[in-house]
C-alpha cells in the first residue's frame, strides 16, 4: 500500500499546550510522523510519494470560503500588529453574541475557535494546506484503482468544522477526501472514525447529508473531549437522519466493548454498500496512549485492519491521532497490513 507524506507538514509546531490548566509540551508533534513514516519503511509497507498539488475548490466544498481565507491569512494579520507568539483566541463566540462573520483578527480568532487546543503559527498554514494535498493525493490513487492508500496527515482535522478550527485541527482531511469521492462520482461514501476522540467536525458536515454517512467509536462524551457532541442520539438530520452513528463507551474500555462496536459499525457499513470508504485513523485507543483511556493492545489493531479490510471496497486511510509516540508507528501499520491481509 502507497503512504503519500510531506516534509512541509513539519511547518506546523505551537510552543505549547494546556492540559489540566498547565502549559506542557504538545502531545500533537512532527516527532509522531517520523515514528510512523520510520515503521511503514521498516515493514516495507509500500512506497512513500509526495503528494500532487491540489485546487483550494476541494477544500470549499466542505469548508466555508470565509474560514479557509482566515486560516490562510491569520498570521499574517496578527504578525502584522507585532505579534510573534503563536495565535490563541481570548474571546469565544458563545451563545446569543452577533454570529456575522468579524473583520478585526482577534474576533476573528475566537469565532473561528472551538476551543483553544489548535494554535496558529507561522508554519500552520502551509502545512495545513499540505495535508489536504496529502488526503487528496491518497484519495487519488484509490479512486484510480488502488483498493487502499495511507495519507499520513498532520496536522489532523476530524475536529475541523465546516467553518471552526478545534482539538489540534484545521482543516477536515478525512472529509475533504470523502467529499471528493462524491465529487469524481460515487453515490455513497462512509467515513468511519476510529480516533479515541469524537470527530465532531466530521459529523457537522455531513449531518444532513445520506451520500456521506459517518460512524463514530470513541470516549463517552459526557467524560472526555470534545464533550459536546458525539451521543448515541445523535442519528442526522433531514435526508441525513439513519445516516449518523456514533459509539460512546466507557473510559477505560478494551477490545471486547470496542470491538463489538466495531463490529455493528461494520455490518452497518456491508449494508450501505459504499462506493468508497474513508477511515479517520487515530492510534490513541492504545492502552499506553498519555491523553487517553481505552485499552487496546498491538494485536487488536491488525484485528481492525482485518474487520476493515473485510468489507472489500476502496479505502483511503487518514491519520488522526495517536500520542505513545513509540508504539503509534506500530499500531498505524498493523492496520494497513491486517487490512492488506484479508
Ligand atoms: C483534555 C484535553 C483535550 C484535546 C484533545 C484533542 C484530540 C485530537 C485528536 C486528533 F485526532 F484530532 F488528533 N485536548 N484534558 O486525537 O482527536
Ligand atoms: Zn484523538
Amino acid at each position: 500500500m502507497k503512504t503519500i507524506y510531506s516534509d512541509d507538514q513539519r511547518l506546523h509546531f505551537p510552543k505549547f499546550e494546556v492540559l489540566d490548566g498547565e502549559l506542557v509540551t504538545p502531545f500533537e508533534s512532527p516527532q509522531r510522523m517520523d515514528m510512523v513514516l520510520s515503521r511503514i519503511r521498516a515493514a516495507q509497507l509500500g512506497t512513500v510519494l509526495e503528494p500532487e498539488g491540489f485546487a483550494d475548490q476541494a477544500i470549499t466544498a466542505v469548508h466555508s470560503l470565509d474560514y479557509v481565507q482566515y486560516l490562510q491569512t491569520a498570521w499574517a494579520e496578527w504578525s502584522a500588529l507585532g505579534r510573534k507568539n503563536d495565535i490563541l483566541p481570548y474571546v469565544y463566540n458563545i451563545r446569543g453574541m452577533r454570529t456575522f462573520p468579524p473583520r478585526f483578527i482577534d474576533a476573528k480568532v475566537g469565532y473561528y475557535a472551538m476551543d483553544g487546543a489548535a494554535q496558529i503559527t507561522g508554519g500552520t498554514w502551509q502545512a495545513v494546506r499540505s495535508a489536504v494535498n496529502v488526503a487528496l493525493t491518497a484519495q487519488k490513487h484509490v479512486s484510480a484503482g488502488d483498493r487502499g492508500a495511507f495519507a499520513l496527515c498532520r496536522p489532523p482535522g476530524h475536529h475541523a468544522g465546516r467553518d471552526y478550527l478545534g482539538g489540534y485541527c484545521y482543516l477536515n482531511n478525512a472529509a475533504i477526501a470523502a467529499q471528493a469521492f462524491i465529487d469524481q462520482g460515487a453515490k455513497r461514501v462512509a467515513l468511519l472514525d476510529v480516533d479515541y476522540h469524537h470527530g465532531n467536525g466530521s459529523q457537522q458536515i455531513f449531518y444532513e447529508r445520506d451520500d456521506v454517512m459517518f460512524c463514530s467509536i470513541h470516549a463517552d462524551p459526557e467524560r472526555d473531549y470534545p464533550h459536546f457532541l458525539g451521543y448515541r442520539d445523535e442519528t442526522g438530520m433531514g435526508k441525513g437522519l439513519g445516516f449518523n452513528h456514533n459509539y460512546p463507551l466507557a473510559l477505560g474500555s478494551g477490545w471486547s466493548e470496542w470491538g463489538d462496536a466495531l463490529q455493528h459499525m461494520c455490518g452497518l457499513t456491508a449494508l450501505y454498500a459504499p462506493d468508497a470508504i474513508v477511515v479517520s485513523l487515530g492510534v490513541d485507543t492504545y492502552k499506553d496512549d498519555p491523553i487517553s483511556q481505552f485499552k487496546l493492545e498491538g494485536e487488536h489493531y491488525l484485528r481492525m485492519g482485518e474487520a476493515l479490510g473485510r468489507l472489500n471496497k476502496p479505502t483511503v486511510f487518514v491519520m488522526e491521532g495517536g500520542y505513545a509516540v513509540e508504539e503509534i508507528g506500530v499500531n498505524v501499520v498493523s492496520v494497513l497490513q491486517g487490512f492488506e491481509s484479508v
